[in-house]
């Protein structure tokens, strides 16, 4: 089923000028981008992004990476976008993602980890809902 979610390269990927291998990677797995927009993430937004993990010891310092420079939001198309991306971005920890994966690839640690993609549907809808409106999104 061709599904939507929403990917974010963190500002690890685009401080070290790893944002084109990273896509590249996405559309050699057969996705299109269908949104994409570089930003520099408020406390409030990113606070919004990952309010389930707001009591999670290692909040504070995923805030501050993720604040800490600019980030590309992608909204990423394609057949089983959600699982797939999952399992394009790898386990959260580098050391444990797939050698393969872009974590695997290019994380450096836990919070560090290049990468972020919704796990699911509704976290797909309302993330990228967080970051595009309906008329950013192109149609294919
Ligand atoms: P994931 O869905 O793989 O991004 O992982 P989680 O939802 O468990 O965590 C969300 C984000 O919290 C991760 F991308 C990075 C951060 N995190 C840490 O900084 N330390 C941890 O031990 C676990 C997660």
């Amino acid at each position: 089923m061709s599904e939507r979610t929403l990917v974010m390269l963190k500002p690890d990927t685009v401080a070290r000028g790893l944002v084109g291998r990273v896509i590249q990677r996405i559309e050699d797995r057969g996705f299109r981008i269908a949104g994409l927009k570089i930003l520099r993430l408020t406390y409030e937004q990113t606070f919004e992004l990952y309010r389930i993990h707001e009591k999670k010891p290692f909040f504070n310092d995923l805030v501050s990476h993720i604040t800490s420079g600019a980030v590309i939001v992608i909204v990423v198309e394609g057949l089983n976008a959600i699982t797939a991306m999952r399992q394009l971005a790898g386990s959260t920890n580098p050391l444990e993602a797939d050698l393969g994966s872009v974590r695997g690839t290019f994380g450096l640690n836990g919070t560090i980890n290049a990468i972020h993609t919704a796990d699911g549907l509704e976290n797909a809808k309302r993330e990228i809902g967080l970051f595009f409106g309906l008329d950013e999104i192109v149609k294919y």
